[in-house]
């Protein structure tokens, strides 16, 4: 979403996180997507710095018009225990976990989210969309949709409306295209950013 309000313009390679290519392993061994390999061969494997990288060279929209502690406490809670509780809520069954307590500990969290986009006339710093809303959605989208009734039954109206706004967007479609797999040689295609 960052490098496509950006307008940086990327190319993509797509990968099967099953079969990784040799040439992304080489690049960044730790294996997780994004991976990020600047002109000049730089590379940034997290997507937070990725998002920071882009927003730096431009930032047409002001995501990064906020507080900046304050918007990094709020990244930190959802990588941490948000994620936390939704990698159990998700995957009961591969963790054996709880899931009922682990959708109580995200709601716990979102209530507070919430609380702060009523706060904050729509959004989680503000008015307009930040670096914040931008990199928690997609995981408050994944909360969701495990079980979309339990979402619409239960969760704060205020986050729902928050959150239908942003996976409505344009944008959102646009990056969330579906690439044919990269393999040596292939087409790399501009990323599409709506
Ligand atoms: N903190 C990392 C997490 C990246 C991450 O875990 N990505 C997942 C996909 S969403 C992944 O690549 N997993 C590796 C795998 O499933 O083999 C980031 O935000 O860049």
């Amino acid at each position: 979403m960052a490098l496509a309000a950006s307008g940086v313009p990327v190319r993509v390679r797509e990968v099967l996180l099953r079969d990784k290519p040799p040439e992304m392993l080489a690049v960044s061994p730790k294996g997780t997507v994004p991976v990020l390999v600047q002109t000049d061969g730089l590379v940034i494997d997290e997507s937070l710095d990725i998002m920071h990288w882009a927003l730096a060279q431009n930032d047409p929209e002001g995501w990064m018009n906020a507080d900046a502690a304050e918007t990094a406490r709020l990244i930190a809670q959802n990588d941490g225990p948000f994620k936390h509780a939704l990698d159990r809520y998700k995957y009961a069954d591969r963790h054996k976990t709880d899931a009922e307590g682990h959708r109580a500990a995200a709601i716990d969290i979102l209530e507070g989210l919430a609380a702060r986009i009523d706060a904050k006339g729509g959004q989680l710093m503000g008015p307009a969309p930040t670096l914040a809303d931008i990199a928690i959605f997609p995981f408050v989208r994944q909360f969701a949709a495990v079980d979309w009734t339990y979402w619409q039954a239960h969760a704060p109206s205020a986050l729902q409306g928050w959150l239908a706004g942003h996976i409505a967007s344009p944008r959102f479609h646009a990056v969330m295209a579906q690439y044919p797999v990269w393999q040596p040689g292939s087409a790399e295609p501009q990323l599409a950013t709506g």
